[in-house]
């Protein structure tokens, strides 16, 4: 439909359409990749109750039926029954959000004889294309990546706009989801040091995908690396194991920030990667994975964050931090059964996320974060 010209306005009484809008942004495409039950689809779930609680002041909805399913699904499961999401079995339809904030900008004004710029709150929507795969499908070995496109269940169009549909997509779940790695403009790259501890496969996970990733996405433009932003995120930094390595080895800021919840400043997030995995790895003293992750991605577009979807427990009547009982889960009664998988732990308090929603801002493109 053709704007309206003065003409018609003056025909038909209609106000003339204002200077020309900018084309509506382009949704950021953010992939996510990491071993299995590295926390991915733990972190994804937790992401909504961060943007609701976390004092971003952001709102993350759905674009259609399946993605508003998974927010209300994991955040009912994470937040209202404190338990974890279950394994993820197949490749879904991608996930298509949106982030909804306001960010103070410097902007001029449109009437008015000054017309220097003022700092005014504008509001902003950043729309995520997202896929939650099972961490098997990021295996170097053929036997691991047995996952395929859901059979039945439910059918959508994705509003992503890439046609990326779990039922209408074609190809198989590899190739769908390599596809769609190659294509994000951010990457999610989860490290869980506590299965690094019992597997020491966070390489092997790497190194396969990242090659794939390259037969497709060419080179940045500015240096002869993948064009994408990659987030490394460290997961699970509530779990002792994480959380008291960090305390002994001086990285935990003081807890200023929201509830009193320690963190790990970004500014020394790497450093405590490679203490992490060198404690790990003494047949790798050369560390395999960092090395892949700098040989591959530019160093001005990487950056390392220490997060935890859960969150560490608060004291219910100091609603805060208490370091003397931080432990955010409990290990389930098996009553003789044996519990398995996600059913074997229960969260214990509410779900605090830390450093969750910064890395997804940072590769939206760093708008109000
Ligand atoms: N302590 C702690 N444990 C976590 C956290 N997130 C996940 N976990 C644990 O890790 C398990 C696996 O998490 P998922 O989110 O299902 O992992 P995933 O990477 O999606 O796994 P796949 O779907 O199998 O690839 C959970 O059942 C929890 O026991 C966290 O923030 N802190
Ligand atoms: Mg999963």
């Amino acid at each position: 439909m053709t704007e309206p010209s003065p003409t018609e306005e003056a025909r038909t009484g209609e106000p003339a359409a204002g200077p020309p809008q900018p084309p509506p942004p382009q949704p950021r495409r953010i992939g996510l990749w990491g071993a299995p039950t590295c926390g991915k689809t733990t972190f994804l779930a937790a992401l909504r109750i961060a943007a609701e609680e976390g004092g971003h002041d952001v709102r993350l909805v759905g674009c259609n039926r399946a993605s508003t399913e998974f927010l209300a699904d994991t955040t009912r499961q994470l937040k209202i029954e404190r338990r974890f999401v279950p394994a993820t079995r197949e490749l879904p339809p991608n996930l298509a959000w949106q982030l909804h904030g306001t960010q103070i900008k410097k902007v001029r004004p449109e009437t008015g004889r000054l017309r220097f710029k003022r700092r005014r709150p504008v509001p902003y929507t950043v729309t995520l294309d997202m896929m939650d795969a099972p961490g098997g499908m990021f295996s170097s070995r053929p036997e691991d990546r047995a996952a395929r496109e859901p059979s039945s269940g439910l059918r959508f169009s994705s509003s992503a706009g890439d046609g990326e549909s779990g039922d209408g997509g074609g190809g198989d779940a590899e190739e769908r989801l390599v596809r769609h790695l190659a294509g994000c403009d951010g990457l999610l790259f989860l490290f869980d040091p506590t299965r690094e501890r019992e597997m020491n496969d966070a390489y092997a996970f790497f190194q396969r995908t990242v090659l794939q990733i390259s037969e497709l996405a060419g080179t940045s433009g500015v240096d002869h690396k993948l064009p994408h932003h990659l987030a490394v995120c460290i997961t699970k930094f509530d779990h002792p194991e994480v959380y008291e390595r960090a305390v002994r080895l001086g990285y935990v800021t003081p807890p200023a920030s929201i509830f009193g919840m320690p963190r790990v400043d970004e500014t020394r997030a790497l450093e405590f990667f490679e203490d992490l995995y060198r404690g790990t790895h003494a047949h790798d003293p050369v560390n395999s994975l960092l090395r892949g992750i700098r040989s591959h991605f530019g160093e001005a577009r990487t950056r390392y964050f220490v997060t935890s979807a859960i969150g560490f427990y608060r004291d219910p009547v100091e609603n805060r931090f208490q370091p003397e009982d931080y432990l955010n889960i409990a290990e389930q009664s098996d009553g003789g059964d044996g519990l398995a998988g996600e059913d074997r732990f229960r969260i214990r308090g509410d779900v605090a996320p830390i450093n969750v929603l910064e890395p997804v801002m940072w590769l939206a493109g760093n708008v109000g974060a």
